[in-house]
């Protein structure tokens, strides 16, 4: 199929320029004025449009298995929904049980994703330690173009990386190549808390919020970068949602050190009332980790997204639907934790980024796509409009309307965290890896037409960061 976008204005991370596009054979072949294209192709009028590079949403749970469950979106409806929204390409998450060999679930994960309508790759959690999973990452890395370990710092008792397993992944993660990347909240702290609230008689959605305070979230961003720092590799912070955390990273990267922070359309929108709701169902819906925030610390998030501490906008995308949030209505700590919103990250980024003043056009570009392609390796295949580059393709209408809501979501869950809010900013068309997904409302999709993405490790990088790691290591002192 091959496509030319006429009239609009291209907006990438560093330009913004008026030309036509066209796509042929899943590439952007051509740019520039009045291209001669084969009658054939395709024609987008995108007069009074922004023509931009595909989001790339680098944190979604499609179909994940977690606390008793299974998520409700599965790869198919997830990224088809994501397409709706302007997303083209998702980076998920593989994570292994404890024990469980690491290349075991990624073949799972792999063969549940196969009916993906979009771009996808994976993050692969780092859950447990011997040597077979030092080995496992190395296959990841060389063979299945893994570029990213994951950490979660919480969940005791379930999936939880204590130091050892941090400080063992991480040094086998700089051997590589890899990056690491952490969930950073103090699992000790909230499981302690999680038991006192409970023998409080503080059972409900409320008492979500006061098991995981912002503090429990400084010290863990604070342990997961002095751990880099000391073994020198960069580290990613996945849903930055505090101040703590974000002045821990401001705070490393003035003192030279690489660590990159994610935050989460919802984290900068939703804030810690919803939790005092007393509809259940409704408060439930809310419950994710870490938990939505008080205004101070969606303000300062805000402004790290704005400054560059932040480089990245994700989602957490990971669907429970009411009768799932249910398994927890006498104890808030058996509440599936997560939200949706692959969807909608877009059309929320512009309409309160874009549209107050916040950022401009290309700084969208760049927290929406580009950035999220430099930090994991893939660009400039993918998070930018040039010759050569992958067509993944979003036209934006900035004039368009729309009011969000579940009933008319492309997500599969029974809520949207942002009901009836309007937003002004939409995708019109959108175009993965040269095929016409969605047009003005509707979704052309069709299970297995998404690409898995290979990203392959930063050799130049880590050369040079292994030569700092050396400095940091301890040194052998002759006595004579
Ligand atoms: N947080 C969530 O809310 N859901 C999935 C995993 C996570 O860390
Ligand atoms: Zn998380
Ligand atoms: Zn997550």
């Amino acid at each position: 199929m091959s496509i030319v976008i006429r009239g609009g204005t291209i907006v990438t991370a560093d330009q913004t320029w008026q030309a036509d596009v066209f796509c042929d054979e899943g590439k952007i072949l051509a740019i520039g004025n009045d291209l001669d294209v084969p009658s054939s192709a395709e024609v987008i009028d995108a007069s009074g449009q922004y023509v931009m590079p595909g989001g790339i949403d680098p944190h979604t749970h499609m179909q994940l298995p977690f606390m008793g469950t299974v998520a409700s979106e599965d790869f198919y409806t997830g990224t088809a929904a994501g397409l709706a929204g302007g997303t083209t390409s998702i980076i998920d998450f593989v994570i292994p049980n404890p024990q469980q060999p690491l290349m075991e679930a990624y073949r799972d994960w792999r063969e549940w994703s196969e009916k993906s309508c979009s771009n996808y790759s994976f993050h692969v959690a780092v859950t447990w330690w011997d040597e077979t999973v030092g080995k496992d990452m190395g296959t990841l890395v060389r063979e299945e173009g893994v570029n990213s370990f994951k950490h979660f710092m919480a969940y005791k008792n379930a999936i939880m990386a204590d130091d050892e397993v941090l400080y063992n992944s991480f040094t086998r993660a700089l051997e590589l190549g890899a990056i690491v990347t952490c969930h950073a909240e103090n699992g000790e702290m909230v499981f302690q808390l999680q038991k006192k609230l409970i023998e409080m008689g503080i059972t409900g959605p409320e008492g979500h919020p006061l098991s995981r305070p912002p503090a429990a979230e400084g010290e863990a961003a604070n342990r997961a970068i002095r751990m880099a720092e000391v073994i020198g590799l960069p580290l990613y912070l996945v849903h930055v949602s505090t101040k703590d955390a974000l002045d821990e990273i401001i705070r490393a990267r003035n003192a030279g050190q690489r660590v990159y922070g994610e935050v989460l359309a919802g984290h900068l929108l939703i804030d810690e009332s919803v939790y005092q709701n007393p509809d259940f169902e409704f408060a439930a819906a809310h419950v994710m980790s870490p938990p939505f925030r008080s205004k101070e610390h969606q303000d300062a998030l805000w402004k790290g997204l704005q400054s560059g501490s932040l480089q990245t906008t994700a989602t957490d995308h990971c669907c429970f639907c009411a009768p799932q949030k249910a398994a927890g209505k006498d104890n808030f700590t058996l509440i599936p934790n997560g939200t949706a919103g692959v969807e909608d990250r877009m059309m929320m980024l512009w309409t309160h980024g874009v549209n107050t003043g916040r950022l401009t056009p290309q700084e969208f570009v760049a927290v929406t796509s580009t950035n999220t392609a430099k930090i994991f390796n893939i660009y400039p295949r993918k998070g930018t409009i040039q010759v050569g580059a992958d067509a993944d393709i979003v036209v934006w209408d900035p004039e368009a309307t729309k009011t969000i809501s579940k009933d008319t979501h492309h997500q599969n869950i029974d809520f949207n965290i942002f009901e009836g809010k309007t937003v002004k900013g939409v995708a019109s068309h959108t175009i993965c890896n040269g095929h016409l997904a969605y047009v003005d409302g509707d979704l052309r999709v069709k299970p297995g037409t998404g690409v898995y993405i290979k990203r392959p490790a930063f050799p130049n990088t880590f050369n040079a960061l292994q030569k700092i790691a050396a400095r940091n290591q301890p040194k052998v002192v002759s006595r004579s």
